[in-house]
């Protein structure tokens, strides 16, 4: 009997510029590139064994084991990291979020980056951080960009070797993400199946591609001129068009709940009075407000204040830009 584990830590990532469809389902390629920034909260830990003595593998999240639906994408990853190592041993998945699971808050980008860089090392490849994020991508697309710290794009590309993340340097700006988590319970749909109906039946989605991709040039531009202005209201439109775009969809997609609407009403308000913050909002209803780190505290003051008045429910998760996937 042999063993061999490694044990990689990964952060969420939330995107300025989304990603919202597939063009290959089994690649995983994206029908656009995106760009976000990791944060330095919620982090997945993952410890990956491999064992010669075991005859299937073993998936263990938040200390439950998993049945064998739940091991299902776990053990699909790692027949590609299997194929690559041209190993034939199972392993054991020993993984911890620390931070709501499945709830809009990013935790498969954590969870598979995490799981791409503790199985690859376990299982003996040596990746360069650009096939390391075309690896993590094959288990969950947002799961590319999580490989990097900080800013990160993703580009589409055309194939498996040309869609992968790389990090962009955020030059003199000091980013922040201040989450106003107003349910952390899980989604009502996968953002895998509601993407997968977007493309399919949202008579909007043709739309959405073709501004995606002007809005991603247009970010880096302004990420480059460190326009924090232009950054935030690109990040803005591009969410309420993500979310356009699923309303579309056939049955509707519709993430966004009561709450959310308040909370963007006061993110709007918070300019009005001059303070520089916009929101983004992914598969679920949870706002993701980003600021300058230097108005955080006050942005997060304010959605303080909106949840003690009791209308909406819910608490704030102050975020700064953070690491990417390490080796602990
Ligand atoms: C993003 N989201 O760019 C977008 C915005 C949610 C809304 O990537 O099917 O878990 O595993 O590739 O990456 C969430 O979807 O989907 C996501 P799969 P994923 O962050």
């Amino acid at each position: 009997m042999s063993t061999l584990s490694r044990t990689a830590k990964a952060y969420p990532n939330i995107a300025l510029i989304k990603y919202w469809g597939k063009r290959d389902e089994a690649m995983m390629l994206p029908m656009t590139g995106s760009l976000s920034l990791t944060l330095n909260v919620h982090p997945t830990t993952t410890t990956v064994t491999v064992d010669s003595a075991l005859t299937a593998d073993r998936f263990t999240l938040n200390g439950v084991a998993m049945d064998a639906a739940g091991t299902r994408k776990v053990s699909a990853f790692l027949d590609i990291v299997r194929q690559m190592a041209g190993s034939k041993h199972f392993a054991n998945v020993v993984s911890h979020n620390d931070g709501p699971t499945a709830a809009g808050l990013a935790s498969s980008a954590s969870g598979f980056a995490a799981l791409a860089a503790a199985a690859a090392h376990a299982y003996g490849l040596q990746l360069t951080e650009r096939n390391l994020s075309r690896l993590a991508r094959r288990g969950s697309g947002s799961a590319s960009r999580s490989v990097f710290g900080g800013l990160a794009i993703w580009h589409a590309g055309t194939d498996d070797a040309s869609s992968y993340a790389e990090p962009i340097s955020a030059g003199k700006l000091n980013l922040a993400m201040v989450m106003a988590v107003i349910d952390a319970g899980q989604k009502s749909i996968s953002s895998r199946e509601a993407m997968q109906r977007t493309v399919q039946t949202s008579p909007f989605y043709a739309a959405w591609v073709e501004q995606n991709q002007k809005d991603l040039v247009a970010m880096q531009q302004a990420i480059a001129a460190a326009d924090f202005t232009r950054m935030g209201e690109l990040t803005e439109s591009n969410a309420l068009r993500m979310h356009a775009t699923m309303l579309g969809a056939v049955p509707p997609v519709r993430y966004m709940a009561a709450a959310t609407m308040h909370v963007l009403d006061e993110v709007q308000a918070m300019r009005q009075q001059g303070l520089p913050a916009y929101a983004t909002m992914d598969a679920g209803p949870n706002v993701k407000v980003l600021c300058q780190a230097q108005d955080a505290p006050a942005v997060a003051d304010r959605l303080n204040a909106l949840f003690a008045q009791g209308v909406v429910k819910g608490h704030v998760v102050l975020a700064h830009a953070g690491q990417g996937v390490h080796i602990c």
